[in-house]
């Protein structure tokens, strides 16, 4: 039995564009998808499709064996905002599902992961602009504690046990086919939405809170160019910085006045204003760049392009 790909979380923002892009490229029944609830969007049930508590550790090892799994892509986590909380959830989740994926990875159960760290590996000590790939990381959020630990652990199983683990630190995501759920970064694609259905959109972070983000098109060819990088290439087994749009609040505003003039945008700060002031404000990835050829494509006005048309067809706008 030919090999396939498992995607753990494949409901969620990521793992939705995952999976319908890697079964456009090696056909439905060679990628499995899972999540704990049903999909909302019928096209993942178009290949196999099974409920998973990525947290089961005998679930999950009863999945890969009965579809002979080569790689796993895990994308469960609770996300920085709903981590604040609940914290002792967050971890939980968070730790245990990484250590049992990397636990059949050491068995030779599976051959290769593909598990996302975050900018939320930073903290407030980091130096904000252009952050190294090598830094001080004294995260301040659950999130960002776990994803820092995980990314010791995914170092610790390749030096210790060979296992093939491969990671990105993901800036915030912004995506129209499937909706975030619980970030920090989350009012980048809110800010979407509520511009075509209302006209007006009121920002959790204040005007000038720039962060690292990134259009979804960008996130998943660089998930899927590192996943498949010939492993000499994969220097880093840690987690690799990754740099796509750095932009505050006004200025995704602004880029959408561009095409809609009329767009109001105010600012009422709440709670995540104060994880994302925690955060970097861009990111340096030249380890990205030397080592798998890293390179955007998309800069803020292509991808506000690329949001209100795709949404606009989405929502039923006219
Ligand atoms: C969040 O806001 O928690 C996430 C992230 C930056 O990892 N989008």
């Amino acid at each position: 039995m030919k090999k396939t790909t498992l995607i753990l979380g494949a409901c969620g923002q990521i793992g939705t564009e995952l999976t319908l892009t890697l079964r456009e490229k090696y056909g439905n029944d060679a990628v499995v998808a899972t999540d704990i609830k049903e999909p909302a969007l019928a096209e993942l049930k178009n290949g196999p499709f099974e409920i998973l508590d990525a947290s089961d550790a005998a679930g999950l090892r009863a999945v890969c064996e009965k579809y002979n799994v080569g790689t796993v892509y895990h994308l469960v986590a609770m996300l920085s905002a709903t981590g604040e909380k609940f914290p002792m959830k967050a971890w939980d989740l968070n730790m245990q599902s990484l250590l049992h994926a990397l636990e059949l990875a050491k068995e030779n159960i599976i051959d290769k992961i593909f598990w996302p760290s975050s900018i939320a590996v930073f903290g407030p000590t980091t130096p904000k602009r252009n952050t190294p790939q090598q830094t001080i990381m004294e995260p301040s959020t659950v999130y960002g504690i776990s994803k820092l630990a995980g990314e010791r652990w995914c170092e610790y199983y390749y030096n210790k046990y060979g296992v093939d683990v491969r990671s990105i630190r993901y800036p915030g995501l912004i995506s129209w086919k499937s909706q975030p759920g619980g970030g920090t970064t989350d009012y980048a694609v809110e800010i979407y939405y509520k511009a075509l259905e209302e006209g007006k959109y009121t920002s959790f972070l204040s005007e000038h809170r720039a962060l690292p983000m990134m259009y979804m098109e960008d996130a998943i060819r660089a998930t899927i160019e590192l996943t498949e990088a010939p492993s000499d290439q994969v220097k880093v087994r840690s987690s690799y910085n990754l740099a796509g749009i750095s932009f505050d609040p006004a200025t995704i505003g602004a880029s959408i006045q561009k095409l809609m003039p009329e767009f109001e945008l105010d600012f009422a700060p709440d709670f995540r204003e104060e994880i994302a002031a925690s955060w970097p404000e861009s990111i340096d990835d030249s380890a990205a760049q030397a080592d798998w050829n890293w390179t955007p494509k998309y800069d803020l006005d292509s991808m506000t392009e690329a949001m209100l048309s795709n949404l606009k067809t989405k929502l039923q706008l006219s």
